[in-house]
């Protein structure tokens, strides 16, 4: 079992895996520990991360960035549809409606699905994480922003199974960074006193969260969130291109925004420069050679100004941080201390704000950058038996409250009932009490579009199949149960029918029973003792460990909210009862289908062959290139005196007949041909090398011999 951590950022990702010193961040093949989210398209393999980010300019086109917010969306959604015409590359319809990216990959023109792309992304990093720790990698915990719906996060878990990974969690990075954050603290207060409260801010590239968490020794409990999720490092990025377009325009009468290549390269250039800002306050020059129609341009700017043309998106610190606090009915003075993550809240006056607002400083004491890959490692760890780690329980807010709504059985109408209000405690179940004599369908849905970031509030559909009336003709008692999972998915985890076996005597009680209950039927009860029975249903995807336990105490507070809106209840004779399973027909919005998932498995599996096969096919040119360089230095050289001259002029022909063979037959080749090209060359140089290592070793021998004697 590997334990191992993946922050899924927008622009950048970190793997972090523990070993036997702890938690480590890793670096991929360039040495780097951040690998930008990005994805190239060739014409004979793909590239991901930083040999596809070094694509951007020059394969524009077919080089995907930017498509962690399509997860979950139609094709028709309006953000897709806002988004695609700023967007270098195409996006399409999948056959299902959901978003497609569509380009040229091995000469034909492709769409994949979205979660085919973080797939893609999902496997550099698995990659990442073997090299280091030379073992394969499938279990993993990965983050996802607080505010992702059921439908991203689903797509999120298919493009790990995709890659074929096993998602153990999907964590909320603002809760991953409060776990890095929490776990190695000592000084935690004991779990019956007061909690220590902390807020956790992440500003990334593409959005922007805030979360507030009570931490008790062994135990973090996330008490709000609230976020900006279109606030982020890129508004910053295109703020200052917009201003350079503007500027370009009229000073070298240039249209930017008509040569992607351009554009490209003026947001690559505008990122640096904000960095820069970030050091420093006075001018600071952007300089691009070439930029467009053979024009060199050059600029300058300095913080200042640069505040000052972002001003409204400066404002937007404050409303998040206002929000959580009114949320958990905190004051300012409650708060023990405000930890700032993300790249983007290394901006001054970024920090300016938050300090302000909390009227302290805001803490850097975790890595900006690594705090949430670390973080889900640690969870990993925690969840894994194969690692001793200091236990830690987390308890999750749902961000957006959760109703069920349903077609009442005696009236003709729909009833609706609010199941999971807004940060109730997560993963949670609840049962559900409904009296049936026909089968019967709930929808799931989010009751608050306004707060949504996302234009559908469907979650799902859900049959419950097999329901037959009592023995009597009288309905039957269905108990439903719902659950928010360890992932932050909401489901309709099981059903069943109980079956009364009444003895005679107790016919008459029976039927006053039935006949109250039947009157709250449309009321809908909530029963919460189902819960406290650990590993029904709670086992898959190692939610056991790290769900059940806290599910428990989560109960109980759960059932101590709900008592006061039970009716009373009639009292309860003696009744003989059998409980029968019921199937579920599932049908979650935007649900990836099995077969499709499968194809795309499969599909993967074959794309990582291909781009395997294409790296030795490179190595093997390479192998021929490298040979040729360093026979002809050689022969010129130290292998001078052991060979003819006859013997040398043959080689060094060959070797530049095969100098320019590289760029011309031989540039495209099989594998093959170029293992049988150095083979070739070999079988003249070989001898050489020989007679010349032979030369170099006999002194030493000599050498050897004379010390021994
Ligand atoms: P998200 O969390 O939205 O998915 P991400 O995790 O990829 O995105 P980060 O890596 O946290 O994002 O942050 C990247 C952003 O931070 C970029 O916009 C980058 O330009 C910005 N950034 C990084 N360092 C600095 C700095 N010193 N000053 C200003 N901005 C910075
Ligand atoms: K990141
Ligand atoms: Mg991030």
């Amino acid at each position: 079992m590997s334990v191992v951590g993946f922050d899924v950022g927008f622009l950048n990702c970190y793997v972090a895996v523990a070993r036997a010193g702890g938690i480590e961040t890793v670096a991929n093949e360039y040495s780097d520990r951040c690998t930008p989210a990005c994805v190239s398209f060739g014409p004979r393999n793909r590239s991901i991360g930083a040999a596809a980010k070094s694509q951007m300019v020059t394969n524009c086109k077919n080089t995907v960035q930017g498509f962690k917010r399509f997860h979950g969306r139609a094709f028709s959604d309006p953000f897709v549809q806002n988004l695609k015409s700023s967007l270098v590359y195409d996006l399409s319809q999948m056959p299902s409606g959901t978003t497609g990216i569509k380009v040229t990959y091995m000469g034909e023109e492709k769409v994949f699905s979205i979660e085919q792309i973080t797939a893609m992304l999902l496997t550099k990093l698995k990659e990442t994480a073997e090299s280091a720790l030379k073992k394969p990698v499938a279990d993993c915990v990965i983050s996802v922003p607080c505010f992702y719906t059921d439908a991203e996060r689903r797509s999120v878990i298919d493009a790990a199974q995709i890659a074929g990974l096993n998602c153990l969690r999907l964590m909320n990075e603002t809760t991953a960074v409060a776990l890095a954050y929490g776990i190695y603290k000592q000084d935690l207060p004991a779990p019956e006193e007061k909690p220590k409260i902390v807020v956790f801010v992440d500003i990334g590239h593409s959005s922007y969260q805030v979360s507030v968490c009570a931490f008790n020794k062994g135990k973090l409990k996330i008490l709000a969130t609230a976020f900006d999720p279109e606030m982020g490092g890129k508004d910053f990025d295109e703020r200052l291109v917009k201003h350079f377009c503007e500027e370009f325009a009229v000073k070298y009468k240039l249209d930017v925004k008509s040569k992607p290549r351009a554009l490209v390269r003026l947001y690559q250039e505008c990122e640096k420069l904000k960095k820069l800002m970030s050091a420093n306050s006075s001018d600071l020059p952007l300089n691009i050679e070439c930029f467009m129609n053979d024009i060199d341009v050059t600029s300058k700017l300095n913080r200042g100004q640069f505040e000052e043309m972002c001003a409204d998106i400066l404002a937007r610190v404050e409303p998040p941080l206002r929000s959580l606090m009114e949320q958990a009915h905190l004051k300012k003075d409650d708060i023990h201390a405000v930890e700032i993550v993300g790249g983007a809240s290394r901006m001054p006056a970024v920090k300016e704000r938050i300090s302000k607002f909390f009227g302290k400083e805001p803490s850097t004491t975790l890595n900006a950058d690594e705090a949430v890959a670390r973080g889900c490692a640690l969870q990993c760890a925690i969840v894994s038996p194969a690692f001793k780690v200091r236990e830690f329980s987390i308890t999750e807010v749902v961000p957006f409250p959760i109703s069920l709504k349903w077609n009442s059985a005696a009236e003709d109408g729909v009833s609706d009932c609010e199941v999971f209000p807004k940060n109730h405690a997560a993963p949670f179940s609840k049962v559900l009490t409904f009296y049936r004599r026909e089968p019967f369908s709930l929808e799931a849905y989010y009751n608050c579009p306004k707060e949504l970031p996302y234009p559908d509030p469907t979650i799902g559909q859900y049959v419950i199949q097999k329901v037959v009336p009592q023995a009597s003709g009288e309905s039957s008692k269905v108990k439903v149960k719902v659950r928010v999972n360890i992932h932050g998915i909401f489901s309709v985890s099981s059903a069943s029918l109980v079956e009364l076996q009444k003895s005679e005597e107790e016919e008459e009680s029976m039927d006053t029973e039935q006949s109250t209950e039947k009157e709250n039927e449309s009321k809908m009860q909530v029963d919460q003792d189902e819960q406290k029975t650990p590993g029904t249903g709670e086992q898959e995807n190692g939610e056991k460990k790290a769900g059940t336990e806290e599910m428990e105490t989560s109960a109980e507070e759960g059932k101590q909210e709900k008592k006061s809106d039970q009716p009373p209840q009639a009292k309860k004779p003696k009744v003989k009862t059998k409980v029968l399973e019921l199937p579920i027909e599932n049908n979650p919005q935007w649900q990836l289908a099995i077969d499709m998932l499968n194809l795309f498995v499969e599909s993967e599996g074959k794309m990582i062959m291909q781009d395997k096969l294409e790296k030795e096919r490179n190595d093997a040119k390479n192998n021929v290139e490298e040979y040729v360089y360093e026979m002809r230095d050689k022969l010129h050289g130290i292998f001078e005196k052991f060979v003819s001259e006859s013997d040398r002029d043959t080689l060094s022909l060959k070797l530049e007949d095969t100098e320019v063979w590289l760029y011309e037959d031989g540039e495209d080749q099989a594998k093959q041909v170029y293992i049988d090209k150095l083979t070739e060359l070999k079988t003249l140089g070989q001898p050489i090398q020989e007679r010349y290592t032979e030369f170099e070793e006999r002194p030493k021998a000599f050498d050897e011999l004379g010390r021994q004697l």
